[in-house]
């Protein structure tokens, strides 16, 4: 792969709107993907392997719960700070950020949040210094949309619960030591359990032959009459909103990240553009060519505006999950359409792995899918400027 010669595109001078504590994290995360993810994605990517030794440089910079409270050892910032690392942290490769948005929203979350002090006691230390890695099991094989259908279940023992069920396309799976399994009790009512590896009947094979987020680690979950401590359920919330609230945590973390693939893929084709000589002259002097970088610049840009409002929303406390769908629904869409354009600019280089685009491309491919699908947020919009359920 080509070394990573990346510079960031700021075209409204954004970064007046940030603190110095901001432009710190974002810079200590960006030189951290330099160093530690862009010399060696291409070939855990090409192998379809998760880089295993860069999980105590994520803990490192703070990527394992940059909002979780100092005492339970996170970095203790605010929302614009832990997009800003998704951002750089996907500049590198969705797949490294998959890692560390499962770690922070949907597995330290929902300790911190639902959790007793106990259970946050006893694992939210060890999943921020990355001594412990985390996965999060809502998705089943036939409740992928529609989760508040799932199937998976648990039935009061006395002194236990029995765990019964699976899940499907679960990130980290294969290696987590810990998962934040979402199941019906017997009236239907669905709770948050702490399952963990080593648990008698708890398997996890692993989901291969991915063309897309080849360098992050997917898998099953299968329980098979698990016996699951009581002290292992989340006491503080349960129905669908609770899983969902974690969502919007992520949902949020990937409207920032999807950005920071877009500016690389923008930032790749631009170089190119200045040096691909064809009939004369650089590509990047016909208009056609200029036509798909000044769309992707200002496309680029209104997102970057739209994740910043909705961070300073957040740190007030007043974003609404509507809000959060649309800027995860327009930013995925946008980055999408970006590793397209920028990739045909690289002619049949574009196709290669020595630049990130193809990568990227292949990645965004999955995140416009998780997290909600692109129509599901779209519903979303929908029901919220309607008052009119489109989903059923
Ligand atoms: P609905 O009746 O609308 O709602 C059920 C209850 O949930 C509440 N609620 C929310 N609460 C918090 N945050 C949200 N975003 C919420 N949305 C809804 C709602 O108020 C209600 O509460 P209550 O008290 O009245 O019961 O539920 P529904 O069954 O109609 O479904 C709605 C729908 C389709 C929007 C929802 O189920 C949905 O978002 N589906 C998409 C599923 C999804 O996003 N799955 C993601 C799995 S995790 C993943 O992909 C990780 S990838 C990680 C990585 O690698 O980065
Ligand atoms: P389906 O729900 O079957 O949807 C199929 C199609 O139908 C989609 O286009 C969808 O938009 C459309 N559709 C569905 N319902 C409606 C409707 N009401 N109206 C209109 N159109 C509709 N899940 C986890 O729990 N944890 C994870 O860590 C995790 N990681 C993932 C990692 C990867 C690489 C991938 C690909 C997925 C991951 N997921 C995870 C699962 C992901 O959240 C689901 O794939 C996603 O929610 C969609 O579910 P589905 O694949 O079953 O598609």
């Amino acid at each position: 792969m080509k070394p990573d010669l990346f510079e960031a595109p700021d075209y409204y001078n954004l970064d007046e709107l940030l603190s110095a504590e901001h432009k710190l994290v974002r810079d200590t995360t960006r030189e951290w993907v330099k160093r530690s993810v862009s010399p060696i994605i291409e070939d855990y990517a090409q192998k379809a392997e998760f880089p295993k030794q860069i999980i105590g440089g994520l803990a490192e910079i703070g990527a394992f719960g940059p909002y979780i409270p100092v005492e339970y050892g996170g970095a203790g910032l605010d929302q614009i700070s832990y997009g800003l690392i998704m951002q750089e942290i996907e500049r590198g490769d969705s797949g490294i950020r998959s890692t560390a948005s499962v770690q922070s929203s949907l597995v330290m979350y929902p300790i911190w949040k639902y959790g007793n002090e106990t259970q946050r006691k006893k694992y939210l230390p060890k999943l921020a210094s990355g001594k412990w890695v985390g996965c999060f099991g809502l998705t089943e094989p036939d409740h992928g949309s529609n989760p508040g259908g799932m199937a998976t279940n648990f039935k009061d023992m006395g002194d236990h619960y029995l765990l019964n069920g699976a899940k499907l396309w679960i990130s980290n799976a294969p290696f987590a030591q810990v998962a934040i399994v979402w199941a019906k009790n017997e009236q239907g009512r669905i709770h948050g359990l702490i399952v963990e590896r080593g648990m008698e009947g708890f398997t996890t094979p692993e989901t291969h032959n991915k063309w897309s987020l080849r360098a992050s680690a997917t898998g099953e979950l299968i329980f098979d009459d698990v016996k699951v401590p009581k002290e292992n359920l989340l006491p503080n919330k349960s129905g669908l909103g609770a899983p969902l609230g974690c969502l919007d945590s992520a949902r949020y973390g990937i409207a920032w990240g999807a950005i920071g693939a877009a500016m690389d893929c923008y930032d790749t084709a631009l170089r190119y553009s200045k040096e691909r000589i064809q009939f004369g002259k650089p590509i990047g002097q016909f208009q056609l060519q200029q036509k798909k970088l000044a769309e992707m610049i200002t496309e680029i840009t209104k997102a970057q505006l739209l994740a910043w409002r909705l961070g300073v929303l957040r740190n007030e406390g007043k974003a609404t999950s509507a809000q959060i769908s649309m800027a995860k629904r327009n930013n995925v869409e946008m980055a999408i359409n970006i590793a397209r354009e920028a990739r045909q600019i690289l002619g049949g280089m574009g196709i290669t792995g020595e630049y990130s685009i193809m990568r990227h491309m292949m990645n965004l491919e999955s995140v416009i899918t998780y997290e909600g699908t692109h129509d599901i947020h779209l519903l979303i919009t929908g029901l919220d400027i309607t008052g009119l359920n489109g989903f059923k």
